[in-house]
């Protein structure tokens, strides 16, 4: 039960969007949206940013991303799991642990993280989520006086396991600041809440982990799900993501 407090203070609501699929039955106008795609697009960002990048600019295509190129980017690009050819960076974490990055521009494409950046433009507000700032989101989240909605990029259109774990660890830390009537929310908390207590061992029987698996890049599953290591909150500021 709600403390009576907090129910005189809670004003605004908490939504989750389980897949891109489902983006047309919500209206983002006036609202944050946290862009979540776990493996590995929002959570690669993040440790770029730690890693002292100026600027993502996420782009559609891989081509837009060369043409950035042109213009001192650094490109990174991703298909499928895969780092595209002739492009600096792929999407895997470790590519974004590294000095080399430090004040540069990066243009970046990936199968659905960066398409999910661009489908939130409606939004007041589009923030970047991953397990690795999850408190400093949450702690953004209550200062700002709007509502939210915790958009899950799924993979290719489809629900997945990770971000929705996601979505429900966050809803967990704001259920006494934010109304919690939304039905994927509530599934996205339960399921938070049997998978919380081995994360990386409940992740491994999703769909894309088992992508990972195939193509040997398991090693990633582990550091996206450590826990508010970054205390950032990357933020589309026009066409660009920056602190
Ligand atoms: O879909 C995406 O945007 C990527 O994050 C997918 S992957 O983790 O690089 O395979």
């Amino acid at each position: 039960m709600p403390t009576q407090h907090s129910t005189f203070n809670i004003q605004h609501y908490f939504e989750t969007i389980l897949s891109p699929a489902l983006l047309p039955l919500y209206d983002l106008k006036g609202k944050t949206v946290v862009v979540i795609d776990i493996l590995r697009a929002t959570s690669s960002i993040c440790v770029g940013f730690n890693s002292g990048v100026r600027l993502f600019r996420p782009v559609s295509n891989p081509e837009d991303a060369l043409a950035l190129e042109q213009l001192g980017f650094v490109t990174a690009a991703e298909r499928n799991g895969q780092k595209l050819n002739g492009f600096s960076l792929g999407n895997s974490p470790f590519d974004y642990l590294n000095n080399d990055i430090k004040n540069k521009q990066v243009a970046i494409t990936t199968t659905n993280g960066t398409r999910c950046l661009h489908l939130s433009h409606e939004a007041d507000e589009i923030i970047i989520g991953s397990f690795l700032n999850l408190k400093a989101v949450a702690n953004y989240c209550k200062e700002k006086n709007r509502d939210i909605i915790a958009f899950c990029a799924g993979w290719k259109d489809k629900f997945n396991l990770e971000d929705t774990l996601f979505a429900g660890a966050l809803a967990q830390l704001l259920s006494d600041d934010f109304l919690i009537e939304c039905d994927s929310t509530l599934a996205a908390m339960d399921l938070y809440d049997k998978a919380k207590s081995d994360l990386s061992g409940y992740i491994k029987k999703a769909s894309h982990a088992q992508r990972f698996e195939r193509l040997g890049i398991e090693k990633d599953i582990d550091f996206c799900m450590q826990q508010s290591i970054y205390n950032i909150v990357p933020k589309m500021v026009g066409e660009n993501l920056v602190l």
